[in-house]
């Protein structure tokens, strides 16, 4: 981290939904797991349309396309073949650094079918978010003063533009309540990630961060380009293994090597960032995954397309819902914060630690209510063929 912004608690602020409800991460867990019952030996169509039954412990090998890469490949992109893998992520209590949390909306493990894509091969930089904003004169949603009706009750005195910043408190605290260490910061945004005092200047190369899902779509637009679904993001990250820990296998250190930009030290106090970074680092820092892309797991949260819902594999799968390139719920829902719309996150960031979240893991889920930035969350686009 850079300096620290005044600490000031968002929920005294009589605030901006964005600074009350949009905290995005990982709030202790269970009330999603308690509120549903999970399927159990569902049917699934596989994209040749034949029902099949599912087991929600199982994976099976990813059956990736065979057809030619297409001979030119978009400056950054890599181009990712699609095909049949299995979605979705086992209960990882138990494992080392498999955290704390079930992960039930991560399952039933299910057998998705995707078409071939570009991705590009790292996150969004500093550096590339810059020349979208010059070539568009884009204003992103940080840096607009928040409309009072998207926020009614809220003095008016506190509709300043602003974004969500970690601000990590200085010892040991209770990890039930998150908003302990975010903060909404006036003057924080992709320019200034950590409030008005701090800058990009020297961090090009860095994951672009403080952007919200409208921001990211923007971008993809300009680029030419489109978020990725919920599904192509996981078959991009597992890079043609199946049932995975993490997008390069399942040792979180191989050979006591870093793979990823986490969390290390007590959460949320003390970042010893033995890993090289205690917040976003260049984009490519780590090892690639088999198909060549850097930091799936860590350094950002990616926005997705889809809307969240913890109950999104359940019912692809209880309504018969074609697996062929699933594009989510047509709706959100999330039980732990039901007045709010949520987007699919994926990868988990630099603050991410078997401690509190373990969302390195890669068929995990991550969510967020999608105006709110954070010093946390960037993305990475695909493009179809
Ligand atoms: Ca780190
Ligand atoms: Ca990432």
């Amino acid at each position: 981290m850079k300096e620290q912004p005044p600490r000031t608690r968002p929920s005294s602020r009589g605030t901006p939904t964005r600074s009350v409800y949009a905290l995005p991460v990982w709030i202790g867990g269970g009330l999603a797991a308690a509120a549903f019952v999970w399927g159990i030996g569902a049917i699934v169509l596989d994209h040749a349309g034949r029902k099949t039954p599912i087991s929600t412990g199982g994976f099976q090998p990813t059956a990736a396309n065979t057809t030619p890469t297409p001979a030119e490949t978009p400056a950054g992109m890599i181009w990712i073949p699609g095909g049949e893998f299995s979605m979705g992520c086992a209960d990882p209590r138990g494992q080392p650094f498999g955290g704390p949390d079930a992960m039930q909306d991560a399952r039933p493990i299910h057998r998705v079918y995707v078409d071939g894509f570009w991705i590009d091969r790292t996150e969004v930089t500093n550096e590339r978010f810059s020349e979208f904003v010059a070539a568009t004169g884009y204003v992103t949603v940080a840096e607009r003063p928040p409309r009072p009706e998207d926020f009614p009750g809220a003095p008016p005195e506190n509709l300043v533009p602003g974004s969500l910043v970690f601000t990590p408190p200085p010892g040991p605290v209770s990890l039930a309540n998150h908003y302990v260490w975010w903060t909404y910061v006036p003057g924080a945004n992709w320019r200034h990630p950590n409030g008005p005092e701090s800058s990009i200047e020297g961090r090009d190369d860095d994951a672009v961060v403080q952007v919200a899902h409208e921001d990211a779509a923007a971008f993809a637009a300009w680029a030419g380009k489109r978020l990725p679904t919920e599904a192509e993001w996981e078959f991009a990250a597992r890079g043609g293994l199946s049932g995975n820990l993490y997008p390069w296998g399942n040792a979180f250190r191989p050979a006591g090597r870093f793979m990823a930009n986490t969390w290390q030290g007590q959460f949320p106090s003390e970042n010893t960032a033995s890993d090289g970074y205690a917040a976003t680092a260049p984009v490519g820092q780590f090892p690639p995954n088999a198909y060549g892309l850097h930091d799936m797991s860590g350094n950002v949260w990616e926005w997705c397309s889809d809307w969240y819902r913890p109950d999104a594999y359940a019912m692809r799968h209880a309504s018969g819902q074609s697996v062929r390139n699933p594009r989510g719920p047509n709706d959100s829902f999330d039980p732990q914060e039901p007045h709010e719309k949520k987007r699919v996150l994926r990868g988990g960031s630099f603050l991410c630690t078997e401690q509190y979240c373990a969302r390195y893991i890669v068929g995990t889920r991550g969510k967020a209510e999608p105006s709110s930035g954070c010093s946390h969350i960037g993305f990475r686009c695909v493009k179809p063929r």
